[in-house]
């Protein structure tokens, strides 16, 4: 391997992590308090658990059952960073990793950060989803929406709220940083760094509690669902980042 080539790698690679940390340390706004509610950084490389690297303890399992099954997504490996062995997770469209439903992923605001890379998962395809009523929607979901491109929202129980659409141009087959951020009033989406579009107004209180199920799911919604909702492509890592107000709210 040549020097260049062994060092760009390097430099990516650190830009990743770096990438992550500097979204997972924006500075709270007001009063409020930021917790890390779940990391996965997903370098195990095999076996059946996405280690929760907050300390949260909302651990993953892959698929449907803790032995192998249909429905675990595929370990892949990544270029090292220095000493450090990398991995990722391949969905190929009903594959999920599970965490059960926990308090510390049902805060008054959220944010949803991942790394991704495909070539085109399709429409309503699932990066992300906390909940599910029926086959409709989640309390907060990372999707494809209905134009494949990446949109973020909220549900208040009656209405989903939608960010500005990230488009098609996102799966050039490269790993992007995806944020999507709710803070009681808007609804923002980040790709590597810059914002898309214009926030989107919502001052609405996520709807927790949904009624055909409550756990969390990376890759997929909860289903089974007519239209697979699963996604098709790589996440390398992901993580939820609760705001929570001392105040009544988050609507101030
Ligand atoms: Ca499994």
């Amino acid at each position: 391997m040549n020097r260049f080539r062994r060092t760009s790698t390097s430099v990516a690679a650190v830009a990743t992590a770096a990438a992550l940390a500097v979204a997972l340390a924006a500075p709270p706004a007001g009063a409020r308090t930021d917790d890390l509610a779940g990391l996965w950084l997903l370098n195990e490389g095999s076996g059946q658990v996405a280690n929760d690297l907050s300390f949260s303890g909302n651990r993953g399992q892959l698929g449907s059952t803790s032995s192998a099954d249909a429905h675990d997504p595929e370990w892949i490996s990544l270029p090292r960073l220095l000493f450090l062995k990398r991995a990722a997770l391949r969905f190929s469209g009903s594959q999920s990793v599970r965490m059960p439903d926990a308090p510390s992923l049902e805060p008054d605001g959220v944010t949803v950060l991942a790394r991704v890379r495909s070539t085109g998962p399709g429409a309503f395809r699932y990066v992300m989803s906390k909940g599910a009523f029926q086959c409709e929607n989640a309390s907060y979901g990372l999707y494809t929406g209905g134009d494949g491109g990446l949109r973020f929202y909220v549900s208040d129980g009656t209405q989903v709220h939608l960010s500005a659409d990230a488009g098609t141009g996102l799966w050039d087959g490269a790993w992007h940083t995806v944020r999507g951020a709710f803070d009681g009033q808007q609804l923002r989406l980040y790709v590597d760094g810059a914002q898309v579009g214009e926030p989107a107004p919502a001052a609405v209180d996520v709807y927790y509690g949904m009624p055909t199920g409550d756990d969390f799911y990376l890759g997929d919604y909860a289903g089974p669902c007519a239209t697979p909702l699963g996604f098709v492509g790589d996440i390398d890592a992901a993580a939820v980042i609760g705001h929570y107000d001392s105040d009544a709210g988050l609507a101030q």
